[in-house]
C-alpha cells in the first residue's frame, strides 16, 4: 500500500472517523462500518487528509484547472487541497484554481451561487468524501455543466466499491462510465479491509465479509 494511502488510514483511525458497528446509510442500506469526514476537524487531521487527496491527484496525471467542492463538506476539501497540490507539486499545480457553490443563491454584491475561480472553459475536477451508491455526485456534475466548465474527473477520499441502488456495477465505475471520466480515491474499502484485517475482531470481519457479498461486484 501506498505510504500516502497508510498515512491517511492511521489518520482515519486516530480522529475515529472510520469506525466499526452498524451504521444505516443515506442509500438505507446497513454497514458494518461509516466513514465520517468531519472528523478531519483539527489543522493536523485536515493536513493529512487532504495530503491524500494530493497524492491521489498528482498521481493520476490528469491535467485540470480546477478544483470544485461542492458545499458543503466539499468546501474545505477544495481550499486546503489546492494548497497541498502547491506544495507537493509545485509550480505545475501553481495556478490550479478552487471554487464551491452555495446552497442558496445571493442577489446582491457579487451575486451567482460559485464562489472562487470560475468554471467556465475549464477543466474541474470534484473533490468529495465518500461514494456508496454514487447519488450524491450527480449534483456536482451537473453545477459544472451548468456553468459550462468541463469535468475531467473526480476524486474522493473512500471508495467503498458499492453497486449502485440500480445495477450490479459499482458506483464509481457507473459514475465514470456516465460522465467519462476517472473516479479517482485515496483508499477503497479493499484498502480498509487489507489494512485491518488483523485488528478486527472475528464479528467484524465476519460482518464486514456478508456485507461485501451483498454489496462488492466481485
Ligand atoms: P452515495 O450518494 O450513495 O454515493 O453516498 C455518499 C454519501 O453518503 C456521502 O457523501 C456521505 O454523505 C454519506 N456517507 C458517508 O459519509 N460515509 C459512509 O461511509 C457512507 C455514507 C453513506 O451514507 O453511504
Amino acid at each position: 500500500m501506498s505510504e500516502y494511502k497508510d498515512k491517511f488510514l492511521d489518520s482515519a483511525l486516530e480522529t475515529k472517523a472510520l469506525k466499526f458497528g452498524s451504521f444505516t446509510l443515506k442509500s438505507g442500506r446497513q454497514s458494518p462500518y461509516f466513514f465520517n469526514m468531519g472528523q478531519f476537524s483539527t489543522g493536523k487531521s485536515l493536513d493529512q487528509l487532504c495530503n491524500g487527496y494530493a497524492h491521489a491527484i498528482i498521481a493520476s496525471g490528469i491535467k485540470f484547472d480546477v478544483l470544485f467542492g461542492p458545499a458543503y463538506k466539499g468546501i474545505p476539501l477544495a481550499a486546503v487541497t489546492v494548497t497541498k497540490l502547491f506544495q507537493l507539486g509545485g509550480e505545475e499545480y501553481a495556478n490550479i484554481g478552487y471554487s464551491f457553490n452555495r446552497k442558496e443563491k445571493k442577489d446582491h454584491g457579487e451575486g451567482g451561487s460559485i464562489v472562487g475561480s470560475p468554471m467556465k472553459g475549464k477543466r474541474v475536477i470534484i473533490i468529495d468524501d465518500v461514494m456508496t451508491a454514487g447519488t450524491a455526485i450527480n449534483e456536482a456534475f451537473g453545477i459544472i455543466n451548468e456553468e459550462k466548465g468541463k469535468s475531467v474527473g473526480c476524486v474522493i477520499a473512500l471508495d467503498r466499491q458499492e453497486t449502485t441502488k440500480d445495477s450490479n456495477k459499482s458506483a464509481t465505475k457507473a459514475v465514470s462510465e456516465k460522465y467519462n471520466v476517472p473516479v479517482l480515491s485515496i483508499v477503497s474499502f479493499d484498502d480498509i479491509v487489507e489494512k485491518l484485517k488483523d485488528k478486527l475482531t472475528p464479528e467484524q470481519l465476519q460482518a464486514i465479509s456478508d456485507y461485501r457479498r451483498k454489496y462488492v461486484p466481485s
